[in-house]
Order: structure tokens, then C-alpha cells, then sequence
């Protein structure tokens, strides 16, 4: 079964699918077996592996070890084209939307797609939207573009509905990794009613009920990561699962 088919599948059984990032710089060896072990068990129903920026991860490797341990996919959430790795199961092919840099909106997938092809992956168009969140974000500095302010969800929607019309597969609303505050469940309301494509929210959700919130918001997909850094944290995997889906 393709990703995005499995993605929709998740979307009918549960009502909302929780997506694991895992940044290859933050978790490897053990630890990440560990975790990815953990994450199945508990509830996840699939890994996005990337980072806008990756100093001294093993992507490759990361995907690897996610490949050997779990049955579910792995989804490159890519910072760059170096990023791109025929071990993943499909790839977020991310334009960044919110911003008006030429190379993340449409240059890069330009020199991604014959790799894309040579590698035989799947690629799972998004519109991918930037919300202020407080500080700037590495997403932010890294495309050198602005995000969407928060108390302007008319600009949102009209952003979500362009890439819909445009035919891309997914749209998300992202706060950044580590954001101060996620994207306002009354924007992720007002997104949702308008599109009709999975939503997918993510950036600085810290609780189980900040993502329960965004679900009933009409969030389809929801993303954390950083949260799962610490090991303390690791107990709260279930709780998040708990949260998003709705049966
Ligand atoms: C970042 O949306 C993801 O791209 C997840 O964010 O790391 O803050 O959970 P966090």
C-alpha cells in the first residue's frame, strides 16, 4: 500500500493520525531502537525523519534502524535534497507556502524530483505553512521567510485553499520545532472548515490535551517531536496517542 493511502486508511480507522518526528541529530543508536519500539507499541502511526538543519545525524542510517525495528513508515521530512535517501518509504515533498522564497517554494523540487524518481519514491505533495509562534524559528532563519502572524487566520485559509487548488495532497500548519507557543487551535478551525485535504499540525505541542484541542479543531495529523528528547517524557507516548485518535 502506498504511504498516502495508508495515511488515509489511519484518517478512517482512528479519526487522526499521530506522526513521530525524529531528528537524526537528537536520537540514535539504542536510544533510538528504544524509542521507535516504544512509539509503535504505544500508538504512533508513522515516523517523519528529518530537520530543517542536520549538523551530525545519519539520516540514512536513522531511517535504517526505524526500517528494522517498527512496520511503520518512514516519512523524510526534509531540510534539504542531501537529506533525500532511497531507504524511506515516501517523502513530504514540502513547498513552503507561507514564504516567498523561490528556492523553498519551487527550486529545490525541482532538483529533488530526478532523485526522487531514480530512487523510485513516493512523493506526498504539502503545502507547508510557517505561523509565528513567539521566537524566530530554525525553520524561519534557515528559508530566510516570514512566518504567517497568528491572529491572521483569513491569511492562512486563503494560503491552505491556494494549495489545495494548486492539487497538493496535504497542507500544514507548522509553529517550528521547539516553538513557544503551537499554532492557535482557532486558526487550525478556521483552515480546517475551508480545505478538504489532510491537515496536518505541528511545532511546540507539549501536552496530550494541546493535541486532543487541535484534533477537535479538525486537525488530521499531529506532529511532535522535541517533546520526545528527554526519556523522562517517553512515558507520555500513550497519553499523546490517546489524545489524537478518536477511536
Ligand atoms: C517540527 O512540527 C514539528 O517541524 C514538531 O515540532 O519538535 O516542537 O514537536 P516539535
Amino acid at each position: 500500500m502506498k504511504v498516502f493511502s495508508f495515511l488515509e486508511d489511519v484518517l478512517k480507522r482512528r479519526g487522526a493520525g499521530y506522526l513521530v518526528l525524529i531528528d537524526p541529530d537528537k536520537m540514535h543508536g539504542e536510544r533510538l531502537v528504544e524509542f521507535v519500539t516504544l512509539a509503535e507499541e504505544k500508538g504512533a502511526d508513522a515516523f517523519l525523519v528529518g530537520g530543517s538543519l542536520l549538523v551530525k545525524g545519519d539520516i540514512e542510517d536513522t531511517i535504517k534502524t526505524i526500517k528494522m525495528n517498527t512496520k511503520l513508515p518512514a516519512i523524510l521530512f526534509p531540510g534539504g535534497i542531501e537529506q533525500l535517501s532511497p531507504a524511506v518509504d515516501a517523502v513530504l515533498y514540502i513547498s513552503l507556502i507561507s514564504g516567498r522564497n523561490p528556492e523553498a517554494l519551487f527550486g529545490k523540487h525541482v532538483l529533488a524530483a530526478p532523485t526522487i524518481k531514480k530512487y523510485g519514491l513516493e512523493a506526498i505533495s504539502c503545502g507547508y505553512m510557517l505561523i509565528e509562534s513567539g521566537g524566530e524559528t530554525t525553520a524561519e532563519y534557515i528559508s530566510g521567510t516570514k512566518p504567517i502572524p497568528r491572529n491572521k487566520p483569513e491569511i492562512a485559509i486563503a494560503t491552505a485553499l491556494a494549495a489545495e487548488y494548486m492539487g497538493m495532497k496535504t497542507v500544514y500548519l507548522e509553529a517550528g520545532s521547539g516553538a513557544e507557543q503551537s499554532v492557535p487551535a482557532a486558526m487550525v478551525r478556521a483552515v480546517a472548515n475551508e480545505i478538504s485535504i489532510p491537515l496536518i499540525v505541528g511545532g511546540g505541542i507539549k501536552k496530550p490535551e494541546t493535541a486532543r484541542e487541535m484534533v477537535k479543531a479538525g486537525a488530521d495529523f499531529i506532529v511532535t517531536g522535541n517533546f520526545f528528547e528527554k526519556e523522562s517524557h517517553w512515558e507520555f507516548i500513550a497519553d499523546f496517542a490517546h489524545a489524537i485518535h478518536k477511536y
